[in-house]
């Protein structure tokens, strides 16, 4: 087994019936702490609580990328190869739903965030741990109703449940999966609200706000809006079922109501959510950045105070997915406006990350090569989303395969490769076992080339004039759709590859050590994986973050 770069684990006069060395602390491990199920579907650990997130959140990942595959394998043709009309419009709408409720928005948080936090600040757990394994239920009946809707029919109105076709003309549970969303946003809401109330509470001595880890910053940045903008989207679900329940006119203008209105509303939670899925990516790669380069993060303040500036300002553009809804034009000019504005914190992150990168002495491993992949794809989804911001061309390109294509970048491209990074960054952390870095950096290059051949074409065939949700396109398209469907194809089977290996190195891997990269912050001090209340003593913080050896850096000259 390749390990080049991570150093091997603690001494060898502690080798368990498989070779492997175990300390003392490793034996009361978190992991260790009970096997029985109850142990861990009573657990209020919040490692443990990560844990079964990891796996359902890995569930939902490949159900909503099933329905990707059949929506590719659709497309293939110009007349759809398997699906019939009604089943493509369920199709994507199932993979949306899914993809954005269930594994999105609560991936990296709700796994990650929730592993790392207390350890991070150096707390013995989250401050509500029971409200915690609480979300987790909420999130599992919310996502079993969403199942089960699947199942019985099906919805056809796309992710957003646009009115009047979800109010009025929808043939669908529509209801049913509002609830299941409505259901699931009260999971985020107890989330973002537990990791508040622990970052102000719990931080250990010495840990200031300008001693956090990066990614404490950006999960408290998301933290503020799952708590502020998820009520939002849980009123206008309920107003969606109260209108087709009850016939009450709320958007459907026959009864008195404006559909725009239901735009505003979904969009004033949808934009902020965005956000929701990329500010945890943002931090991930940040701690990536620094520990591959081993330098402090350039710009620290900076950095964290983007978190915050994205988020505030993340509340003040939704209307830029409603330039062409007939809005006044003013409006559109402010929310254009406002749209750019975003993009500068974002890209000051970028460049951050760059200066940092800068002179290091760069290790090419997994974690590194998936957090430049989210650089490169996240710049690309952010500069087309400056392109969309602009009022004139928006109108060209808008519910084309263009805006498929932009948030695609930014989310699969982005997110996705940034979770996949943390994956690999803290997978010795959470199971205290090593795994093979070639197959690391195979699966890393190989996402990055088959995101790039499944979602390029689509800019171009947005730019074309290909609308998006359509089932039967002209033969023109077709080229282009069938390199679409190709990479489509290379992620479908490279996403499956880290699970083989990183179950093998659960079982087989040689054991990691408290510190395999080399890193700083508080979670390398604890033994891989963690004691069950991660510190024997609460510790103390007396330097900055990322306090890399100044004399390691620069000396390429
Ligand atoms: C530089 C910052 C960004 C700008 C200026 C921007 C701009 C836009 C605009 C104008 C649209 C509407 C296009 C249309 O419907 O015609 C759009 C759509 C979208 N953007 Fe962005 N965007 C940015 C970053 C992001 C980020 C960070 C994410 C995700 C994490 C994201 C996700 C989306 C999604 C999901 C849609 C389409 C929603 C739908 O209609 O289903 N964008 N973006
Ligand atoms: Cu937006």
């Amino acid at each position: 087994m390749s390990i080049r770069t991570l150093k091997a684990g603690p001494d060898r006069d502690n080798l368990d019936d498989r070779g492997l060395s175990e300390t003392p602390a490793q034996r009361t491990s978190y992991l260790r702490a009970g096997n029985s199920l109850r142990s861990w579907f009573f657990t209020t650990d919040h490692k443990r609580i990560a844990l079964l997130y990891l796996a359902s959140v890995t569930i939902f990942f490949f159900i909503g990328g099933a329905a990707a595959a059949l929506i590719r394998i659709d497309l293939l043709e110009p007349n759809g190869l398997i699906l019939t009309n009604e089943g493509y419009n369920r199709a994507f709408t199932l993979h949306g739903v899914i993809m954005v409720w269930f594994f999105l928005i609560p991936s990296i948080p709700n796994t990650f965030g929730n592993f790392l936090i207390p350890i991070m600040i150096g707390a013995r757990d989250m401050a509500f741990p029971r409200l915690n394994l609480a979300s987790w239920y909420i999130y599992i009946l919310g996502g079993l109703f969403t199942v089960y809707v699947l199942i019985s029919g099906g919805v056809d109105t796309g992710w957003t449940f646009y009115t009047p076709l979800s109010s009025m003309f929808a043939n669908g549970k529509v209801v049913l999966a509002a609830t299941a969303v409505f259901i699931v946003g009260f999971s985020s809401i107890l989330t973002g609200l537990n990791f508040i109330v622990t970052v102000h509470k719990l931080r250990c001595p010495g840990m200031t706000w300008g001693r956090l880890p990066l990614f404490v910053w950006s999960h408290y940045a998301t933290a503020l809006i799952l708590v502020l903008a998820t009520p939002v989207l849980a009123i206008t679900l309920a107003l969606i079922a109260a209108e087709r329940l009850f016939g009450v006119g709320i958007f459907n203008p026959a009864l008195g109501g404006d559909p725009l209105l239901y735009q505003h509303l979904f969009w004033f939670y949808s934009h902020p959510a965005v956000y929701i899925m990329v500010l945890p990516a943002l931090g991930v790669v940040s701690e990536l950045v620094a520990a591959a380069a081993r330098k402090p993060v350039f710009g620290y303040r900076f950095v964290a105070g983007c978190s915050i500036a994205i988020a505030a300002i993340g509340f003040l553009v939704w209307g830029h997915h409603m330039f062409v809804s007939g809005q006044s034009i003013y409006a559109s000019a402010v929310f254009s406006f406002l749209s750019l504005a975003v993009a500068v914190p974002s890209g000051i992150k970028v460049y951050n990350w760059t200066a940092t990168l800068y002179k290091g002495h760069i290790a090419i491993d997994p974690p590194f090569l998936f957090a430049a992949s989210f650089i490169g794809l996240f710049v690309v989804g952010g500069l087309t989303g400056l392109i969309l911001a602009m009022l004139a061309v928006d109108v060209h390109v808008h519910d084309t395969y263009f805006v498929i294509a932009h948030f695609h970048y930014i989310m699969v491209g982005g997110t996705v490769a940034a979770y996949f990074g943390a994956l690999h960054y803290w997978w010795p952390k959470i199971t205290g076992r090593l795994y093979p870095l070639v197959w690391g950096r195979l699966t890393a290059l190989m996402i990055f080339l088959g995101f790039n051949l499944t979602f390029f074409p689509q800019f171009v065939l947005g730019y074309l004039g290909m609308p998006r949700r359509y089932h039967h396109y002209p033969p023109e398209f077709h080229v282009l759709n069938v390199f679409s469907s190709t990479g489509a194809s290379i992620l479908a089977v490279t996403y499956l590859l880290p699970f083989l290996y990183l179950f093998w190195s659960f079982r087989y891997g040689d054991a990691a050590g408290p510190n395999p990269w080399g890193a700083t912050g508080l979670e390398w001090t604890v033994p891989s994986p963690p004691p069950k209340h991660n510190f024997e003593t609460t510790p103390t913080v007396d330097g900055p973050p990322y306090d890399y050896p100044v004399e390691r850096q620069g000396q390429h000259g």
